[in-house]
């Protein structure tokens, strides 16, 4: 299996979070994770991991805000020049209520616009870091693009898949705002490359709402999207993520949310995925983007869902019996010492 991954991801590694309450906790979506990955793929006689290509800017901006992503690449150098008392990180604590449409100038101001909450914190690198990250999810893409449209690798099979390490995550991300670690919306940007030759699905597994995924493709019924996840009645996001949200305009009807209780075991897990993967069958679509954040799993130390090791194999066996052409887009999973052995066991059923 193919598999998209640059290093630069190393220059996004802020010193640390807020957590609700106020708790100052190291950065939680932290390098160690990919090595994490690295290491356990490594070990596979499957993986072949290659460096992205540089698409530049203008499939990142087909999905996000120019103004947001302008705020993205100048942000760093503006905080430093605004000679900080702590200039370790950029993190504002003032934030937009509702989106009011006045649009501040000042640096703090738009970073409280343009960010959702106290885990997206920029510093030097995260921009470059971001940009690699979309670069993997679209090296992903065009990979499939290529090999089910090549005659000779159609023999082997026409529903090809390749997997984007990505890091930072994206599905938080929407078009014009950074939250949850996420800075550009790499299975967006994906999805939105894909979509220029026919429909697609995304399916977010992770165990937070794909509220940026949702966002971006609200309103249309060329990609479709649906995201399992827990329900944002207990757990973050909050303010997206509910089952009566089905899209707008000539997107309705073209999102699904899934919202899971507590302790949800691969019993009821896959039960609800049956019903997502259903909507993907009788959408037809031409490509599936998955999300795939790991937090779903038992012991995630964010996580209050219950699926097992093997759940997630047997989660990765149904998705990959819709056969599709597929990228696999990583998101969250924060159980470093389970991370690697989970995703390659999701991978594997793809292989
Ligand atoms: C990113 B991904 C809740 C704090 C939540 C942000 C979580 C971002 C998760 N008490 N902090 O979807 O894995
Ligand atoms: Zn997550």
């Amino acid at each position: 299996m193919k598999i998209f991954y640059s290093e630069t991801h190393r220059k996004h590694n802020p010193p640390f979070e807020l957590f609700d309450g106020g708790l100052r906790a190291p950065y939680l979506e932290n390098p160690d994770r990919m090595d994490r990955i690295l290491n356990a793929l490594r070990e596979t006689d499957w993986a072949e991991i290659h460096e992205p290509s540089d698409f530049g800017l203008d499939p990142v901006l087909a999905a996000h805000d120019k103004e947001y992503v302008d705020f993205l690449a100048s942000c760093w150098t503006e905080w430093l020049d605004s000679k900080p008392k702590d200039p370790s990180l950029f993190l504002p604590a003032t934030f937009a209520l509702r989106h009011h449409p006045q649009k501040p100038k000042s640096l703090l101001g738009r970073g409280g616009y343009y960010i959702m909450d106290l885990s997206a914190c920029i510093v030097e690198g995260t921009y470059e870091a971001a940009l690699a990250s979309a670069n993997c999810a679209l090296s992903a893409a065009e990979f499939i693009i290529q090999s089910s449209a090549s005659p000779s690798s159609s023999s082997f099979t026409n529903h090809p898949s390749s997997f984007a390490l990505c890091r930072p995550p994206g599905h938080h991300a929407g078009k014009d705002y950074a939250g949850g670690y996420c800075f550009i919306n790499n299975a967006a940007v994906a999805a939105q490359w894909l979509s220029s030759k026919g429909n697609v699905a995304v399916l977010d597994i992770d165990y937070h709402c794909g509220n940026g995924t949702q966002d971006i493709f609200y309103e249309r019924n060329d990609v479709l999207t649906i995201s399992l996840h827990a329900d944002p009645d207990f757990e973050y996001p909050s303010y997206f993520g509910f089952a009566n949200e089905r899209g707008r305009d000539k997107g309705f009807g073209f999102h699904h949310n899934f919202p899971l209780p507590k302790g949800t075991d691969d019993g009821s897990y896959l039960a609800t995925l049956d019903r997502a993967l259903e909507l993907i069958r009788e959408y037809k679509p031409m490509h599936l983007v998955v999300s795939a954040g790991m937090d779903i799993y038992a012991d995630d130390p964010l996580g209050t869902i219950k699926v097992s090791t093997e759940g997630i194999g047997e989660i990765g066996r149904r998705i990959a019996s819709l056969k599709l052409p597929s990228v696999i887009v990583m998101e969250g999973g924060y159980n470093n010492e389970a991370l690697g052995r989970n995703i390659t066991t999701f991978l594997s059923a793809f292989v």
